[in-house]
């Protein structure tokens, strides 16, 4: 892409809305605007980011067996009423009236819309186990949305559903999408810590919300110092296995909370423990037949009794992890993007443009690059396109200038450390391979 044509409205200053480093970053790096409160537009450079961040969670759902569909934003009353939920859920619900009258919502949460899919079209307890998600925008009416996509009205969820024929089958969908959110989260660079929590409008009573470590992030968490050094990245999983065993690990011996654990556990751990502070990006629960009983999704079992089925719910907060991102990856000059979800991978400086050599060496590699860079070709001084790029925080530079390009050389920064390298253009081009 090039920046003279891109749509990236950057701002120098820092915008007075903004209480928190991601929210300010966001709206300077030309990733989003607000258009009501707690309801975002994301602007090209955010929604490429939003898009990386979906993908790799997508592609670890699917890794944990869980299927992608796709459910609607707007739902039907009616179904709430079964569950009992539609009073329950009060004021954070948007209800919507259309023009014949009807009860409708804007859909907080999925619950009540997948267990009517399943007891609409699975019969028999051979087509078990299932776990279903989509992706998709859910409204809720919050109080007080603040932090930009850290806590918006609109906001996008990855939700899935499971669905098991007893307590131990729900507990093993339970643990593949503890470790699938591990996974998830490790790979996009992040440190997440499962903590046991309440339930609160979901139900059920096994629960754990999982946070990353960010300066910044609202809640206190206690952690064991030794979770906080194992990488995640490596470790293969093979999902048909018995994960308990590693579920009880992560849970049992680094267990966290919010609050200083239990003095007996407090003793036990000592200076092992860390206090950090956490985001919470996802929240998994096991809540039984809260849903099947009231709506009675049951499957026929292998002598032509009915069973209800044992269900569980797994969120992932995939517009706030953008946020909660910049908040962990950032520096005084702007946002440091993991390789992993960063918008481009490269960002080009042209120094000179209408410098023939410059502009040469530039356009031979934005086209060895392809899609993955943001080649600033624009008529604007040095100092504003390093502090643009800086901002924006892609994990590589390329820098041509006139001094440079006339030995055939360029120069390469890291966004993250700041070092610099002098290197042919050849060396560049074989040292991303392209
Ligand atoms: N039905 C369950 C699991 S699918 C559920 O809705 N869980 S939740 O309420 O905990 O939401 C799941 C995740 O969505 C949260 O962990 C959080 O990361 C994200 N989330 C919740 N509310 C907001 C909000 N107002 N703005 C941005 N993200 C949110």
């Amino acid at each position: 892409m090039r920046l003279s044509a891109y749509f990236l409205p950057t701002l120098k200053e820092n915008p007075a809305e903004a209480q928190i480093v991601s929210h300010r970053l966001m709206l300077r790096a030309g990733m989003i605007r607000q258009t009501a409160a707690g309801i975002y537009t994301w602007l090209p450079l955010g929604w490429r980011v939003l898009r990386k961040v979906e993908q790799i969670v997508r592609e670890e759902q699917d890794r944990a067996g869980a299927q992608e569909l796709l459910m609607p934003t707007i739902q039907a009353a009616e179904l709430w009423k079964e569950s009992g939920r539609y009073d329950d859920y009060g004021k954070e619900m948007l209800r919507i009236t259309d023009r014949h009258d009807r009860e409708m919502l804007y859909g907080p949460t999925n619950e009540e819309m997948i267990t009517a899919v399943f007891r609409d079209n699975v019969k028999r307890y051979r087509d078990l186990p299932k776990i279903l998600y989509h992706i998709q925008w859910k409204f809720r009416d919050e109080v007080r949305p603040r932090f930009g996509v850290m806590r918006g009205r609109e906001f996008l969820m990855k939700d899935a559903y499971s669905f098991d024929l007893d307590p131990a089958a729900a507990r093993r969908s339970y643990n593949r999408m503890f470790i699938a959110y591990m996974r998830t989260f490790a790979r996009m660079g992040l440190k997440a810590i499962p903590m046991r929590a309440d339930t609160g409008p979901i139900g059920g009573d096994l629960s754990h919300e999982f946070h990353i470590l960010a300066e910044t992030g609202e809640s206190a968490v206690f952690v064991h110092r030794d979770f906080i050094e194992t990488d995640w990245r490596n470790r293969e999983v093979d999902y048909d296995d018995d994960l308990q065993p590693l579920v009880d690990e992560l849970t049992g011996k680094y267990a966290v909370t919010e609050e200083k654990h239990d003095p007996a556990m407090a003793a036990e751990l000592g200076d092992k423990l860390v206090c950090a502070r956490g985001i919470e990006v996802g929240h998994i629960f096991n809540f039984g037949q809260k849903y099947s009983k009231a709506m009675n999704a049951v499957v026929a079992g292998p002598g032509g009794e009915s069973i209800t089925v044992e269900m569980g719910s797994y969120g992932i907060g995939v517009s706030r992890l953008v946020g909660a991102l910049i908040e962990a990856y950032h520096d005084d000059a702007g946002i440091v993007w993991p390789e992993a979800v960063a918008p481009f991978k490269v960002g080009l400086i042209n120094l000179k443009k209408g410098d023939p050599r410059c502009d040469a060496a530039c356009e031979t590699l934005y086209r060895a690059f392809g899609s993955d860079v943001l080649y600033d070709d624009r008529d604007e001084r040095a100092g504003v396109k390093f502090a643009d790029m800086d901002l924006i925080g892609l994990p590589w530079q390329v820098i041509v200038g006139p001094k440079g390009i006339a030995n055939g050389m360029v120069e390469l920064k890291s966004r993250r450390t700041g070092d610099r390298q002098e290197l042919s253009l050849e060396a560049v081009l074989e040292r991303f391979g392209v």
